[in-house]
């Protein structure tokens, strides 16, 4: 398992740097408050999944924009690590959020069409609402995106920011 995880990432390391220039990769000022993430906020980067680790894989529906899993459920404070597989014909991203606020993030990304530095943002709104954040990933290509989850049980959107995807490419991450 350990051995996949690591060959998830340096594979979708491989495919992504074909494709996007380095400054698309960081992810520093997002939102710096990620001290709780396992690691995979940023592309190449060697993770070492803990052996409690829950994986969950995710993938879209194509031409639907929607992921293909409308709900996940993860233990509260686990390793979580999210195998996000971009097998649709156009760019993605996924989200974890804060309890309430797609809306304030959906909106928030949609403006990011106005905002020349969206593409180099990954269209991930800059808000406290945002607790983890994959960037753009490839047709094709794959992210995982590795965290703890979080402590205090309850239902966490995640969701699509490329534009206009929000009010489709959702879905509800249970913490139990
Ligand atoms: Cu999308």
């Amino acid at each position: 398992m350990r051995l996949n995880f690591v060959m998830v990432l340096l594979v979708g390391f491989l495919l992504m740097s074909l494709h996007f220039p380095a400054h698309h990769v960081s992810f520093g000022d997002v939102n710096p408050d990620r001290s709780n993430a396992v690691g995979g906020t940023k592309f190449g980067e060697e993770v070492f999944a803990p052996a409690d680790t829950q994986f969950i894989e995710m993938g879209v529906i194509v031409g639907q924009m929607k992921f293909d899993k409308p709900q996940i459920k993860v233990k509260a404070g686990q390793p979580v690590a999210i195998v996000f597989k971009n097998n649709d014909v156009m760019l993605h991203n996924i989200l974890i959020l804060h309890p309430g606020t797609l809306e304030q993030v959906g909106m928030a990304a949609d403006k990011m069409v106005a905002d020349p530095k969206a593409q180099e943002k990954g269209f991930i709104p800059e808000l406290e609402a945002v607790m983890h954040a994959s960037p753009l990933v490839n047709p094709g290509a794959t992210y995982t995106l590795a965290f703890t989850a979080p402590e205090k049980k309850g239902d966490y959107p995640y969701v699509c920011t490329f534009p206009g995807h929000w009010r489709l490419m959702k879905g509800i991450m249970k913490v139990e």
